[in-house]
């Protein structure tokens, strides 16, 4: 079995063969777009953004569905496989504990930009104001960053696809146009204090007793909190990962989801004979527009990223193609 560890308790070693393999995916030519596609997804130059282009197409139908937690389990593992069968990687997946950094995630040493890190913040824009989130309700005030990520891993890197949804910014025209730039970052304790602390988390495990209760509070879609612990990370990193389509341009976006998806295996192994093949909700976000609920035995697709799955395959750590746990 494999166990995935806290990006910090890696040792330097480990790290930085880790950012290495990221930063060589995203040098590695796409794997399963055919030549002929090409034409109709400019954007992909690299494996790495055949994961994005998947996430933009598929936004609509892996978040607040059925298949949130399961679908990008499946995708992060995919990248996983893909660190070692194509980069030479030989650690495992890591993932950020957020909480750890929640009062201050601009002053993590898994950001502080040296060659060990996970690369820094981004160079900080100052004198921003305040913007009005409207899908949410909520006003964002400026984070620590924003713009390109100045020292450490991936602050040479240029990602291609993007943003589509991001506020005060050139969003893109079209899904997967072409649009190359450097790796953005805005740290924003505005988020993680309120939504990424360890009381949110157990709040969230040990309150949320039914699985549309525990998926919709992770994604902020109860009432009372718009953002929940995964809304929180997306937006407490800023930049390319608080993109809802084209997020996992920034391979920190990896680490964040292997965090959700190890809080969801703990919330399963609570009640591991109830909840292990527990699923709950339909394929379109907030089940918009209508579709049907989703059953164990329905294919769910993976694009780019890798052959159609059953969902029943995906919701043990233990079984089929996967074998990992967390530390
Ligand atoms: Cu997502």
């Amino acid at each position: 079995m494999s166990v995935r560890k806290e990006f910090r308790d890696m040792s330097n070693a480990d790290r930085k063969s880790f950012t290495d393999a990221a930063t060589c995916l995203m040098k590695t030519p796409p794997k399963r777009m055919q030549t002929s596609q090409a034409s109709d997804y400019p954007g992909v130059k690299s494996r790495h953004d055949e994961y994005v282009a998947t996430h933009i197409n598929m936004t609509m139908n892996i978040h607040a569905t059925a298949d949130f937690l399961a679908w990008h389990r499946n995708f992060i593992w995919h990248y996983e496989q893909d660190l070692k069968n194509l980069c030479g990687y030989t650690g495992t997946l890591p993932y950020w504990d957020w909480a750890l950094d929640a009062a201050a995630p601009q002053d993590s040493p898994i950001f502080n930009g040296d060659k060990y890190s996970m690369g820094s913040n981004g160079k900080y824009i100052p004198n921003r104001s305040d913007t009005y989130l409207y899908t949410q309700g909520v006003n964002m005030p400026p984070g620590t960053g924003g713009g390109c990520i100045e020292s450490g891993p991936f602050s040479n890197i240029k990602i291609h696809l993007g943003p589509l949804d991001l506020p005060n910014a050139k969003n893109v025209d079209s899904d997967y146009e072409y649009n190359p730039r450097c790796l953005e970052r805005d740290f924003n304790s505005f988020f993680t204090s309120q939504y990424n602390t360890y009381s949110n988390i157990t709040e969230l495990v040990l309150e949320s007793i039914y699985l549309e209760d525990f998926q919709d509070r992770m994604q902020g879609y109860a009432t009372g909190d718009p953002f929940g612990v995964h809304g929180g990370g997306h937006w407490g990193m800023g930049g390319a990962a608080s993109d809802f389509h084209s997020s996992p341009s920034d391979p920190l976006f990896f680490l964040h989801h292997g965090m959700i998806d190890k809080i969801w295996t703990t919330w399963q192994n609570l009640d591991i004979y109830r909840r292990q093949l527990i699923i709950k909700g339909t394929s379109t976000l907030g089940n918009s527009p209508p579709s049907a609920e989703m059953t164990l035995d329905d294919s769910i697709p993976f694009g780019f990223v890798a052959e159609d799955r059953v969902f029943r395959e995906l919701m043990d750590t233990f079984a089929g193609d996967y074998c990992y746990r967390y530390e």
